[in-house]
């Protein structure tokens, strides 16, 4: 990967982050995470592919309901909000590759300024894509996924595809349209959507069975789009049962992989699993990996943690051993990401001003999930674990309880 500064540099001071080792010091360098060093037949930079978000990571500057942003960020001092979108994908490409992350991912309104109308969104688009191309080319950095922001736009407060208003739903259209092309001209290896709005507030006036209908055709012609124009990579849909709305219909894996059969998109569809997600829908991280993977649709993370105290979706950078371990051997155990990834939908807390933080977040993130990585490859090679496994269940390999799991009984 090479090193990527632009006319200004939005992070001096700090070089490229590399492997030290368990015993460094530096706060400016991995401990555990190398990126070449191979774990059970492939290097981590392979297991991992780590993602940066665009979103938290270059556009959100610390706002929360109670309070405006507390960061400033260089780049959004400029003039015009296509200068500073500009600059603020120079001030990414910076970041990324003194990280050296292999992958970044985006909504479409986080790289381009919305226009006053969807021909001039769309241009804005066009021109970011451009210039994310050649810095993509310039550097080695690849497009993880790309995605449209149907939530934060007044048009969708009641919903983008699942909308009571055909007018709103065909503006969405129009939005997915755009943020595929972007997509496939980046060569990302997946699109997600993730239905934030798509819900309710009220059943009294809400008629589920046509939004849900509604829904599935929409996404069955976005992928019908996708496909045509030569998009090879895996759509993906990312589960969370509330937050902003009361009720979200990609409620959880077990609801999504449901919703997916039912209407015939599992073949083109997977899952993409958030850590806080799962822990906001009543489960683990690790029992949503788990389901996604029984089903064959494990297919990307966004790789974060809650916290315990609270009910919400804090997006905290993920430092827990114990859940990066265990994902790790879910994933391990499924035979690895193939389109997806690790992508840190994580943010740093408001009351983190420093420039530096943002490295500090990520090297803590990619740090526990390659111990996790080490952990999960001993504990399913060398533990006695798979063996207990197979010993609890071993009443079905013989007599009886094999014929039973055959369908020999009646
Ligand atoms: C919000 C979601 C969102 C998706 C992409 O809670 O995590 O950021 O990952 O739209
Ligand atoms: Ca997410
Ligand atoms: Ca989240």
């Amino acid at each position: 990967m090479t090193h990527f500064v632009g006319p200004k540099e939005f992070f001096p001071g700090i070089g490229a982050i590399t492997f030290e080792g368990r015993e460094s010091k530096n706060p400016l360098s991995y401990k555990f995470y190398d990126p070449d060093k191979r774990v059970l037949g492939r290097t981590m930079r392979e297991h991992l592919r780590f993602a940066v978000a665009y979103w938290h990571s270059f556009c959100g500057a610390g706002s929360d309901p109670f309070g405006p942003g507390t960061r400033d960020f260089p780049w959004d001092s400029a003039a015009t909000p296509m200068e500073r979108a500009r600059q603020r994908l120079d001030a990414a490409f910076e970041f990324v590759t003194k990280l050296g992350v292999p992958f970044y991912c985006f909504h479409d309104r986080d790289i381009a300024p919305a226009g006053s109308t969807v021909g001039e969104s769309e241009r804005n688009l066009q021109t970011m894509v451009a210039l994310a191309k050649e810095r993509q080319l310039a550097t080695g950095v690849r497009l993880l996924w790309g995605t449209a922001n149907l939530f934060s736009d007044p048009r969708y407060m009641n919903g983008a595809a699942t909308n009571p208003d055909f007018r709103v739903v065909t503006h969405a259209a129009a939005q997915v349209k755009a943020a595929i092309d972007a997509t496939i001209e980046l060569g990302g290896q997946g699109y997600v959507f993730w239905g934030g709005r798509e819900g309710y507030t009220c059943l009294l006036n809400t008629d589920m069975k046509r939004e849900l209908e509604n829904l599935a055709r929409f996404l069955a012609l976005a992928r019908d789009y996708g496909r045509k124009n030569g998009f090879a990579g895996t759509f993906f849909i990312e589960p969370k049962p509330m937050e902003p709305s009361k009720h979200q219909y990609d409620f959880d894996a077990a609801t999504v992989i449901g919703f997916l059969r039912a209407h015939g998109l599992d073949r083109d569809f997977k899952l993409n699993i958030e850590a806080n997600h799962s822990t906001l829908a009543g489960h683990s991280f690790s029992h949503e990996l788990q389901v996604a993977a029984d089903a064959g649709l494990l297919g990307s993370i966004d790789a974060n943690r809650g916290d315990p105290q609270n009910g919400w979706d804090t997006d905290q950078f993920p430092t827990d051993l114990y859940q990066t371990t265990e994902a790790m051997m879910i994933v391990l155990k499924t035979g690895g990401l193939v389109h997806g990834g690790l992508n840190f939908d994580a943010k740093v807390r408001r009351n983190s001003t420093d420039a530096d933080d943002l490295f500090f977040a990520h090297i803590g993130g990619m740090d526990a999930f390659a111990r996790g990585l080490e952990i999960a490859a001993r504990l399913l090679e060398e533990s006695p674990l798979k063996d207990l496994e197979q010993r609890r269940y071993a009443s079905f390999s013989e007599g009886d309880g094999l014929r039973f799991s055959q369908g020999q009984l009646t």
